[in-house]
């Protein structure tokens, strides 16, 4: 299977994250990709690649112009402003507020576009960011021109970015921005299925009124876990989309058996619907000794879902999300396309 990975995405390196009262060293670290393409050479998985340049209209077929300006000169207006630590957002338009007045102010501008807090902005956020998607459309481009399936090993995240928000580690929605270029080549269908631990709400909210897209997610109960705010069994689509998005909550502690029958469920609607091309958000944050996260899935869990999403036998890309026992995370991601392939 051809890897896609950006260099670039070292210019994502934050020196913060707001966890527990504490600004400490990012969970989503530099050093995530690199035990990733690392694991990518010693099983010898196939050849990698280096992302084109892409357009940005490609990423304003998902994301709202003004978020992207916004994302764009961020770091430059925070400096701007005087402040002499990471872009960090401390107030929203929570309930009872203005929504829709966009402050003109970085303090204020942050609140509007943060879904979130842990998540610092720094120089070269944006570089990264680009690049990240960059990954995920060449990937994207090589099943267009005819490949059965690919890695875009995408760094930073994206599935916690809607179209006007970022946070949870994430900023430019890689998945939903490849999921609306096989639209645009052509597709009727796409199949969005997203296994990181935490719930995909920025992919959901994207694709929620729509019924050419099936968005998927198994992850932890957001009465548990983060987003918290999305993420329930009953959120089932809206309009032309009811009926075309599932959740899979789950409890702290859930082991492989139990998520498993959720993927099995998934599969089955997966199936059923026929898409042209299946979009897997990959994270594996899913793992037992994840530092942030609470299933139990071991290393050999991995390999074993690989298969189980390799028996769809649908054009597949793969869109590297979350993870964070970086020592292992490299073992499990790649267990994963191991099982897909049939090795
Ligand atoms: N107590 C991704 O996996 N905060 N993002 C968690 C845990 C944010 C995860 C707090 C987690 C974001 C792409
Ligand atoms: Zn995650």
């Amino acid at each position: 299977m051809l890897t896609v990975f950006s260099e670039k995405h070292r210019l994502r390196d934050a020196r913060t994250e707001l966890y527990g009262g504490l600004l400490v060293p990012p969970f989503e670290c530099p050093v995530r990709a690199e035990h990733v393409l690392q694991r990518v050479r010693d099983v010898g998985l196939g050849e990698i690649v280096a992302p084109a340049d892409f357009a940005i209209d490609a990423v304003t077929r998902i994301h709202d112009a003004d978020f992207i300006g916004f994302l764009e000169t961020c770091w430059d207006e925070w400096e701007g402003a005087g402040f002499r630590g990471e872009a960090i957002a401390t107030c929203w338009p929570a309930r009872g507020m203005q929504q829709h007045r966009v402050p003109h102010h970085i303090e204020g501008k942050l609140g509007h576009y943060a879904l979130a807090a842990e998540t610092s902005i720094c120089n070269g956020t944006w570089e990264a960011a680009r690049a990240s998607v960059n990954v995920a459309l060449t990937a994207q481009a090589a099943l267009r021109d005819g490949a059965k399936s690919a890695f875009a090993l995408c760094r930073p995240p994206g599935h916690h970015a809607a179209a006007d928000m970022f946070g949870g580690y994430c900023f430019i929605n890689n998945a939903a921005v490849a999921v609306q270029a096989f639209i645009d080549q052509g597709a009727s269908r796409v199949a969005l299925l997203d296994v990181d631990f935490h719930h995909g709400n920025g992919s959901q909210a994207i694709f929620y009124d729509r019924d050419d897209v099936m968005f998927l997610s198994l992850h932890g109960d957001p009465r548990e876990a983060f987003p918290h705010f999305l993420g329930y069994a009953d959120e089932t689509g809206r309009g032309a989309g009811e009926g075309f998005n599932h959740n899979y909550p789950m409890g702290p502690g859930t082991n492989y058996k139990t998520w498993a029958a959720a993927l099995a469920d998934a599969c089955g609607k997966i199936s059923n619907y026929a898409p042209d091309a299946l979009v897997i958000s990959l994270g594996v944050d899913t793992f037992e000794r994840d530092p942030i996260s609470f299933f139990k899935l071991s290393s050999d869990d991995f390999k074993r879902y690989g298969a189980t999403i390799g028996g769809l036998d649908l054009s597949t890309l793969f869109i590297m999300e979350g993870g964070y026992a970086v020592e292992e995370i490299g073992v499990n991601a790649v267990n994963v396309l191991e099982g897909f392939e049939g090795r």
